[in-house]
């Protein structure tokens, strides 16, 4: 089954946006497989984001995923990482549409609330990142409806 890595950002963390969030995906029908708060060093905030190193805003995106607790998490479900993007909403919160997160809780690109892969591979190697101790395996329901 579909898995990917949905973290929510230090801004989200301070705003209280924890269990709305987490609401989201869990009322659409995905299943939560993994979830850590944790605060990350440079280093770590680095290789996240090393696909966007050569960007201008790099520095600034690594500052603020330092700059306090994130809630790291694995969501699983069919197309969950196309899905998760959708519910997510567009990237510059000025894009992104009402009813999705950003859309609803997001004005500025640089501190726009939550981060989820943009592919399966993508989503394989930040699951690999975030939770190096593995998953542990779970089942919400027998039921083959529930994703
Ligand atoms: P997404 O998070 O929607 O996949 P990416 O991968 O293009 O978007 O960008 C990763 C993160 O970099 C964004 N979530 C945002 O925090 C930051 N970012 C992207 N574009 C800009 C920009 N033009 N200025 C400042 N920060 C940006």
């Amino acid at each position: 089954m579909e898995q990917t890595f949905i973290m929510i950002k230090p801004d989200g963390v301070q705003r209280g946006l924890v269990g709305e969030i987490i609401g989201r995906f869990e009322k659409k029908g995905f299943t939560l497989k993994g979830l850590k708060f944790v605060t990350v060093d440079r280093a770590f905030a680095e290789k996240h984001y090393a696909d966007l190193s050569a960007k201008p805003f790099f520095n600034a995106l690594v500052e603020y995923i330092v700059s306090g607790p994130v809630v790291a998490m694995v969501w699983e479900g069919k197309n969950v990482v196309a899905i998760g993007r959708k519910i997510i909403g567009a990237t510059n919160p000025a894009e992104s549409a009402p009813g999705t997160i950003r859309g609803d809780y997001a004005i500025d690109i640089g501190r726009n609330v939550i981060h989820g892969s943009d592919a399966v591979e993508s989503g394989r190697k930040e699951i690999a990142l975030w939770f190096p101790e593995g998953i542990a395996e779970w089942r919400s329901s027998l039921h083959s409806w529930i994703y």
